[in-house]
Formats: structure tokens, C-alpha cells, sequence
């Protein structure tokens, strides 16, 4: 039936590229649009993508310059391709699932199950039956009801979200969960910067970035630690530029030499298109992998010996003194970081790590940016803690031009927590609640991703529902998380693509199909839109513009209102109809709930809408001493055994997360196949491993069960010593379940030691 076909591996490799985002970008972005939809729809949704009145970028949370300076093509070439995957022209009709059974979907790719098109009218697969057949709304929903009715607990369901997830819905999500009476809210932040938000909390009192777009722009010293930009947010590479232009400076901190952070040719200005482009990185230090919790060690300890030195000149006294606590203990503990540590931890030299400090003793302002290279490492939260120190000793906290910038992947994964969506919210926001909305929401924290899937595994755990996202394919350990899947009562996703966790799924399984971000929703008062939040706190609309893709879809709001009616009836009365109606109502009672969105309807409707407050840039710490607190962080580093490598797992340029677009990595120079472990030429020959070898990863963990990812290529590649890196979801099967970071609970898909095995004879 469909002419799309599972891509077969044939690898090609060329030489890593030294810049991002030129000409060619442009052209692959129009190449996979029109290939997926007709060039009038790929115009409407380029012309309205990030634009004050149009279309929130379903991409990455990157935030958009204010109104007035917004360029005419305010996207990137993979917001484009993300957008024009959901607004593609191809449809999976019920004659579909009624060809293939559900073991044969499972069978097909990730590539070709998001290649059919989009979902267009809810389905149901009933206990024993081998294929998904059609369902009507009111029974879908009926029948979901009714599991979540018979469960023994309410803490036997989990209810996961997705970061592009909208405000409005997943404020009505959370409600409904905890009116129904669980904290289980697993999310995807859960795999993602739950790293950052222990790190933050603790330290600065808030979980989120403090610094905005100005603020990157006229720093004078940019830190881009454990991220890649060129591919996964690539406007931020335009924002780097201005940095540079303004005389700031840019220092990258990676196990893999990024094209993105060597040069940058800017897509969207005629000079952007010829030429060499800007050079990004002034410095580009080579880490090791997990190295740099030493790395900031390091600049901490020569901080305060050159404060030593020349008392009074580099460390931010009043700032110190009058805002923190903890400087002490830190101090003592910083003078005892050992060189020949950091050395070993970091594979650099003194010498770089010297010139790294020189730099930042002549920067007055100083931003440090990051992403999973940090936080999905064991250590990922005192890595977090240590950057804060850092930032601490010369006051670049609170004020413009520094800060901290956790930088987010989902659009709205910022927002959905912001909307109550954790398995742990404070206690004030629960109150906040029941004040609004008349019921005492659970106390006790519920399930995280990790906790959820042992829950499930045990049987603790009965029924799943997934708003937006891939949870099978998102989550580690894929072999237990099937398992686990396929232990519930019913699984319920959703969503508007087909994706594993369809094909992977519970005795009885819901496919409930909704509508995009570039979709028109029209409700009973009229034309709806929603808001979400970036990474930089900026709240603002986003009006899909598109027919939507089937006349059987329901918006998110629908489908959580008209579910949680169906279970909770009028235990607690709340007017879920109103809300389905008019998402103005929902915004209202965001209003009176959520701190920092007083006024919500009318604030929003400004064009580009407002920014919430972020209390540490009045140097307000709302942490139990009211203080910004330093941390003793011991030194610690991966410990991998000789003959071992340590993986990380990590994105390709043409995929989004779970989900793979075309087969290649250009900037990588990897084409035509994903199974590939990039390992440095000198690992390769100490493995007696040759380029282009057959391998199998195996992924050693102390429980001795045996985790393999099988028929990869070894490719030599210039990665830090010790650090190999493969794709994602392919190697999530090597990744224990048990593997988390240390407070976050994060996986460490950044940390799994492996070895590779050569396979004798090729299959
Ligand atoms: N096109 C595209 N854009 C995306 C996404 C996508 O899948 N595709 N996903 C979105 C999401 S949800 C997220 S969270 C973000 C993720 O954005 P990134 O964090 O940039 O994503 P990863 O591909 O996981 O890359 C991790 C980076 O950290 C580096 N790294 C790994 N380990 C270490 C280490 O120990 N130290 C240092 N210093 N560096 C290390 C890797 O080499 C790599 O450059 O992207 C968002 N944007
Ligand atoms: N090994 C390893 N594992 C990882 C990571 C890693 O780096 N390495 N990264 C982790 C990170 S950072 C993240 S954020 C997670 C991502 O995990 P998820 O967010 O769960 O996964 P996605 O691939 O973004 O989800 C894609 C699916 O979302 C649905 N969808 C898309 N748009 C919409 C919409 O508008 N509404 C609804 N309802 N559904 C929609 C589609 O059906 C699509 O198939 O993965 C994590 N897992
Ligand atoms: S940088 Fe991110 S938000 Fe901006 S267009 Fe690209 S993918 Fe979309
Ligand atoms: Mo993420």
C-alpha cells in the first residue's frame, strides 16, 4: 500500500564539515517539506513559522527575537523540516491498520511508521485482536474511563507528557490527574534537563535559565558546554553571532568537534550564503566525556588563586558576601582539586585550561550554556552545581549580559512544567490548586519516567496514557520498558504520527489521534489558539493556520476535557465542557494559579507576549536560606574499564528524537545509515578494531545482564579519547534502567560503558 520503504544501511562517509547553516541547509529543509506536502502548504507554514500572529516552531525551545526585530524567515532548516513533517499531505486511513497487523508494524522502522502520514480517526486494539480496528470518540474515551474507574489506586496509572505539549492542555492534564488523585506525571523533561532543575532549585531556588536573547548578545564570554546547536538549536547559532559581533567571545566545550560550533554561515542574509561564514568557538575544548564537572573545578580552584594573588580583583565580594551562602566550605573544598585529576578527567591540558581562565578574568559578563552533553551523566547534577559556582565567584548571576542557560529541546517543555506538569510539585503550587478548584489534590510525589516503568514492569502500575510524545523509544533500557508496556491493562497515546509506542503497547490499546501546532482549531466559541513557553521564559500564542489534517481529529483540550469528565463526572464540579469551549477559560484559571501569569489572556494577546519573572535577576533566591547557595561538589569521573569505551548516545542532524527523517548526519558526514559507532582513530587501533568493522555494542552494567545492540559499523571519527558516540533510540537498549544520575534520576544516555564486539561473521 505505501511506496515508503524501510531505508537499508549503506554507509558512505565523508569528512566531518567545519560550518553549519548555509545555503545547502536551506535547500534540504525545501527538499524534505515538498517531499511530504504541496508547496502551498509548505508557504503557508514557512511564512507563519515564529512569526508574532502565526505558528510556534514545533522544533526546539530556542525563543524568538521581540516582534519588530524579527526576520521574514524567523526558522531554521530543521524547524522547517519538523514543521512539514506534521504538516505533511500523507493520511493513515483505517484501511491501513486493517492491512497491517500490529506485530507487522512493529516489525517496520521508525523512519516508516512517521513516513505513513497522519492519524485521522481514533483506533482501538482489544485485548487478543492482532490488528488496531476503528473506534468512535465517545467510546475510545468510555473505554479509557472505565479502566482508570476500576483501577484499585488512582497511583496505578500514569499519565506521561511530552514537551510539545501546549500550556493550555497541559494545565488541564494535571488537573485532571490530580483531581482524579496521583502525582504520576512522568515526563519527557524526566530523560531531558531533570538535571538542571535539581541543579537550579537548589542552588538559585528556581529550576529554569536566567538569562534572555539580549543578555546572550552582549555577553562577553559565551560557555556552549555539552550541546550542538548547529543541529538541535539552530537560530541559537545566529544569536552566537551577534555575540561575536558586539566583541564577546565564544568558548565550546564538547567530546566531538560540532560543526555548528566552528563556523556559521547565517541562512537568511545574502552573506550568509557565500563565503567562509563566522568563526563561533574562540576556543573549542576537546573533553573527555563526563569531564567537566573537573573542567569547572579546575577554573574555580584558578579563580580563587588568582583572587589570592591579587586580593580584591576577581572574586565578586558584595555579590559573595551579601547574596550566598556556602562560600566557605566551597573555597576549601576547590583548593584541594587536583591537577593530575582534571587532567585525566578532561584529557585537555593545563595550558588550555589556563587560557580558558584568562579569558574569563577579562570578561565582565559571562553566560554558560548547556544541554544533555551535561545533563545525562551520573554526575550531571554536581556538574550543574559546580557551573553555578562558578558563575557565583565574580557575580555573574542577576545581572545582564550572564547567567545560566540550561538551553531546552521541546518548545514547550519549559511550559508544561510551569503548568504543574511533575510528578513533584511544591506544596504552594498544590494549595494554589485546591484554592482555585475546591479539591485537595494527593500530597505524596508520584512516578518519575524511571520509577514508571519499573511501576509498570512490576505490575504496579496499570494504565498508561501518553499525551504527545514516544515513550517506548524515549525511555532507556528498551527491552525492559517493552516489557513493561506490554504488562499494562491499556496503554493510550495521543498523538498525531504513528510511532512505536503504538506497536508496543497493552492488552488493550487507544490510538487517539489530535491535531498539530500548524492545525486550525475552531471549538463551539469560535477560532482557539494556545501558548507556550521558551526557553528564555518568553510566553506567547501560537495560531495553527492549516485545514486540520482530518475532520475526526479533536484538539488536546477535547480530549483531556471530555476524558476527564467521562471519569471524574462531577466529583470535584468542574466545568470541563467551558474549557473545551473556550480555552480563554482555561487561561483564566491558569491566571489565578500559576505565579508570574496574572492578566494571562490579555498579556498574551500583545504580539509576542510576555516574559514571566525569573526572581534571580533581582538576586531574589527563593531557596530555604533566601540565598544563593554554593555547593561542595567531590570530584568524580566515569569509571571505565580498560578495553571499554563510554558511549554516548546522542541526535543525528535529520531526526527528532524518537524519530529519524532521512538516514544521514551531514554535518557529521555519515550518509545513507544510523548504525554507526563513531570512535576516536586511536581507541579503534587499541581495540585492534579497523575503520569500517562490523561490531556489536555491548553495554557492561553491575547486574550482569547482558544489553546488545547488534551490526554496527565502526566509523573513525574525531571524537575525545575514550568516548564513542551512536544514535538514539537504536542503542536506548543499552542503556540500564538503574543507570540514572545521581538526584535527577536522569538515564545516562550520555554514560554507558561499553565494549564492542567484532562480529566474525558478518550477518
Ligand atoms: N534537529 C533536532 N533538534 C532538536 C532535537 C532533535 O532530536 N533534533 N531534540 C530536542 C531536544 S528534546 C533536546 S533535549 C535538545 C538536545 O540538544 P543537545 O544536547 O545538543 O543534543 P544531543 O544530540 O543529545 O547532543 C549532546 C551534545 O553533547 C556533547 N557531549 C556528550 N557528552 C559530553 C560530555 O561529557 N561533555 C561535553 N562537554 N559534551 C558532551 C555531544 O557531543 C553533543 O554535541 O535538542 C532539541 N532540538
Ligand atoms: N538514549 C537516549 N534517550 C533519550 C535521549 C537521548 O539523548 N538519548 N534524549 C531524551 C530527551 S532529551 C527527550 S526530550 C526524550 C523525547 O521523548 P518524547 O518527547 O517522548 O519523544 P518524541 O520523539 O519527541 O515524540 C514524537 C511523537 O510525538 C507525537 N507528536 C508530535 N507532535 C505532537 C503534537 O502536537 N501533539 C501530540 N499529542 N503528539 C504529537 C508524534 O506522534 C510523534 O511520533 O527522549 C529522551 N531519550
Ligand atoms: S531554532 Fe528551534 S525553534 Fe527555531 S526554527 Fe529552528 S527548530 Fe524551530
Ligand atoms: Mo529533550
Amino acid at each position: 500500500m505505501s511506496s515508503i520503504e524501510d531505508p537499508v544501511d549503506d554507509l558512505r562517509v565523508t569528512p566531518p564539515k567545519t560550518w553549519a547553516t548555509g545555503l545547502p541547509a536551506v535547500t534540504h529543509a525545501l527538499e524534505y517539506s515538498l517531499g511530504q506536502t504541496s508547496p502551498r502548504r509548505t508557504a503557508l507554514t514557512l511564512l507563519n513559522i515564529n512569526q508574532a500572529k502565526g505558528i510556534d516552531c514545533p522544533g526546539c525551545a530556542w525563543p524568538e527575537p521581540a516582534p519588530g526585530k524579527r526576520h521574514m524567515n524567523e526558522y531554521c532548516e530543521n524547524g522547517a523540516k519538523h514543521i512539514n513533517d506534521e504538516a505533511t499531505s500523507r493520511r493513515i486511513t483505517r484501511d491501513f491498520f486493517r492491512e497491517y497487523s500490529v506485530a507487522e508494524l512493529d516489525r517496520r522502522s521508525d523512519y516508516w511508521l512517521n513516513q505513513q502520514g497522519r492519524l485521522t480517526e481514533p483506533m482501538v486494539k482489544r485485548p487478543g485482536a492482532t490488528h488496531y480496528e476503528p473506534i468512535g470518540w465517545d467510546e475510545a474515551l468510555e473505554l479509557l474511563a472505565r479502566e482508570l474507574k476500576g483501577l484499585d489506586s488512582p497511583d496505578e496509572a500514569l499519565f506521561y507528557v511530552s514537551g510539545r505539549l501546549n500550556n493550555e492542555a497541559a494545565f488541564l492534564l494535571q488537573l485532571f490527574a490530580r483531581a482524579y488523585g496521583t502525582n504520576n506525571l512522568p515526563d519527557c523533561s524526566n530523560m531531558c534537563h531533570e538535571s538542571s532543575g535539581s541543579a537550579l532549585h537548589e542552588t538559585l531556588g528556581i529550576g529554569k535559565g536566567s538569562v534572555s536573547l539580549d543578555d546572550i548578545h552582549n555577553a562577553d564570554l559565551v560557555f556552549v558546554v555539552g550541546q550542538n546547536p548547529g543541529t538541535n538549536h539552530p537560530r541559537m547559532l545566529s544569536a552566537l553571532e551577534v555575540t561575536k559581533r558586539n566583541g564577546g567571545q565564544v568558548v565550546a566545550v564538547n567530546t566531538l568537534p560540532e560543526a555548528g560550533l566552528m563556523r556559521f554561515k547565517h541562512p537568511q542574509k545574502a552573506r550568509g550564503l557565500v563565503g567562509r561564514g563566522t568563526p563561533i568557538a574562540d576556543q573549542f575544548l576537546h573533553i573527555r566525556a563526563g569531564g567537566d564537572l573537573a573542567l569547572f573545578q579546575a577554573l574555580n580552584r584558578l579563580l580563587l588563586e588568582a583572587e589570592d594573588a591579587a586580593p580584591g580583583t576577581v572574586l565578586d565580594h558584595a555579590f559573595i558576601d551579601g547574596c550566598t551562602t556556602g562560600f566557605e566550605a566551597f573555597a576549601a573544598q576547590a583548593a584541594k582539586t587536583s591537577w593530575d585529576d582534571v587532567l585525566a578527567a578532561t584529557g585537555l591540558s593545563r595550558e588550555e585550561i589556563e587560557t580558558v581562565c584568562d579569558r574569563v578574568l577579562r570578561s565582565e559578563k559571562i553566560i554558560v550554556c548547556w544541554a544533555m552533553g551535561l545533563t545525562q551523566h551520573k554526575h550531571g547534577v554536581p556538574t550543574i552545581r559546580e557551573v553555578v559556582n562558578f558563575l557565583m565567584l565574580r557575580g555573574n548571576i542577576g545581572r545582564p549580559g550572564a547567567g545560566v542557560c540550561p538551553v531546552r529541546g521541546h518548545s514547550n517543555v519549559q511550559g508544561d512544567r510551569t503548568m504543574g506538569v511533575w510528578e513533584r510539585m511544591p506544596q504552594e503550587f498544590l494549595d494554589s490548586l485546591e484554592r482555585e478548584f475546591g479539591f485537595t489534590p494527593p500530597a505524596h510525589h508520584g512516578l518519575d519516567a524511571v520509577n514508571g516503568i519499573r511501576a509498570m514492569y512490576e505490575g504496579r502500575a496499570k494504565v498508561f496514557l501518553g499525551v504527545a510524545g514516544n515513550f517506548v523509544r524515549a525511555t532507556p533500557d528498551s527491552a525492559v520498558t517493552e516489557e513493561a508496556m506490554r504488562n499494562c491493562r491499556l496503554t493510550a497515546h495521543v498523538s498525531t504520527k504513528l510511532n512505536r509506542s503504538h506497536t508496543v503497547c497493552g492488552d488493550t490499546a487507544l490510538i487517539l489521534p489530535t491535531l498539530g501546532r500548524s492545525d486550525r482549531d475552531v471549538q463551539a466559541t469560535g477560532e482557539q489558539f494556545v501558548t507556550v513557553e521558551d526557553s528564555m521564559s518568553d510566553v506567547h500564542a501560537s495560531r495553527g493556520k492549516l485545514p486540520p489534517a482530518s475532520p475526526h481529529l479533536l484538539s488536546e483540550v477535547a480530549i483531556i476535557s471530555r476524558l476527564a469528565r467521562r471519569t471524574l463526572g462531577d466529583t470535584p464540579p468542574l466545568p470541563w465542557e467551558e474549557f473545551e469551549a473556550d480555552y480563554g477559560t482555561i487561561r483564566d484559571r491558569i491566571s489565578r494559579v500559576v505565579p508570574g501569569f496574572e492578566d494571562f489572556n490579555a498579556r498574551v494577546a500583545r504580539p509576542g507576549g510576555f516574559t514571566l519573572p525569573n526572581p534571580v535577576n533581582s538576586r531574589v533566591f527563593r531557596t530555604p536560606s533566601g540565598k544563593a547557595v554554593f555547593t561542595c561538589n567531590e570530584f568524580t569521573m566515569p569509571h571505565v574499564p580498560k578495553g571499554h569505551l563510554l558511549l554516548q548516545t546522542l541526535r543525528s542532524h535529520d531526526q527528532w528524537n524518537t524519530v529519524w527523517y532521512a538516514p544521514n548526519d551531514r554535518y557529521r558526514g555519515i550518509h545513507n545509515a544510523r548504525r554507526v559507532v563513531l570512535v576516536n582513530p586511536a581507541d579503534l587501533e587499541a581495540l585492534g578494531i579497523a575503520d569500517g568493522d562490523e561490531v556489536d555494542l555491548v553495554s557492561v552494567w553491575h547486574d550482569g545482564r547482558e544489553r546488545r545492540a547488534e551490526d554496527f559499523r565502526a566509523v573513525g571519527y574525531p571524537t575525545s579519547r575514550g568516548s564513542a558516540a551512536s544514535y538514539y533510540p537504536e542503542t536506548n537498549v543499552l542503556v540500564p534502567l538503574d543507570s540514572v544520575a545521581d538526584i535527577s534520576n536522569c538515564p545516562t544516555s550520555k554514560g554507558v560503558v561499553v565494549r564492542l564486539e567484532p562480529v566474525r561473521n558478518p550477518r
